[in-house]
């Protein structure tokens, strides 16, 4: 990298979606400066880089910035091209289904889980269920591959491991193992969980649900 150029994430330390642009910079071996966004006070920093959603995680690159975090992925890859593990496969094909299954993952997980520790009765088993269904439809692209990505973290590795600090949450809100339904999927997350650029950037499970229980309690208020 050259050294005039400036990477700057602005984030939530507790985002997933943030989590995922902190693997994929680590994974590449970029520097960057990490800037922490109060999310209950957002900065006009974050309307000016972010004015349409207003959300983290933003990459600002060269002063330049770039929102959602899948579109930053790519971006990352496309910059840093030259660096390894590339993120997406050469083969059309291939990256055209690594890119359904981040965008289903993206698309369906997140909502799903909310209903866990959101909702009660009723809703909690609907989104227990529906959090299952979509685990297992991932867990079944695996195949005997090590990582979504093959031999190293791809796409689809960085956009779902996130979660992964968010199952003690779902497991301990919905009563429910995950590894008892997805022993492949848990299996894949403890590899992931050996990659430094993964164990860096997850946040502590505890914490997360520490947080998940305050954010209820404030949101009910
Ligand atoms: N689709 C977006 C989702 C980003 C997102 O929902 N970020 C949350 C933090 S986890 C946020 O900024 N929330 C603030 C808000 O909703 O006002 C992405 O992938 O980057």
């Amino acid at each position: 990298m050259m050294n005039d150029e400036e990477v700057i994430l602005v984030n939530f330390w507790s985002s997933p979606f943030g989590c995922r642009v902190k693997i994929a910079l680590e994974e590449k071996g970029i520097s960057y400066k990490y800037i922490e966004e109060d999310l209950f006070n957002k900065s006009s920093f974050l309307s000016a880089i972010n004015p349409i959603h207003k959300k983290v995680p933003v990459l600002v690159h060269n002063h330049k910035p770039i929102c959602e975090s899948l579109n930053i992925l790519e971006y990352i890859d496309e910059i840093w091209s030259d660096r390894s593990p590339r993120f997406l496969p050469s083969d059309p094909h291939q990256r055209a289904q690594a890119r359904f299954w981040a965008y289903f993952i993206d698309q369906e997980l997140y909502e799903a889980s909310k209903k866990i520790y959101r909702g009660n009765g009723e809703e909690q088993v609907l989104g227990k269920n529906e959090v299952l269904r979509i685990l297992k439809l991932v867990e079944g692209e695996i195949g005997d591959k090590p990582f979504f990505g093959g031999d190293n973290l791809g796409l689809v590795d960085i956009t779902l491991v996130p979660f992964y600090s968010r199952f003690y949450t779902w497991e301990t809100f919905g009563k429910f193992s995950i590894e008892e339904e997805c022993p492949k999927l848990v299996a894949w997350a403890k590899r992931c969980m050996q990659k430094e650029s993964v164990i860096k950037s997850l946040p502590d499970p505890l914490k997360i649900y520490n947080f998940i229980v305050e954010l209820n309690k404030y949101l009910t208020k």
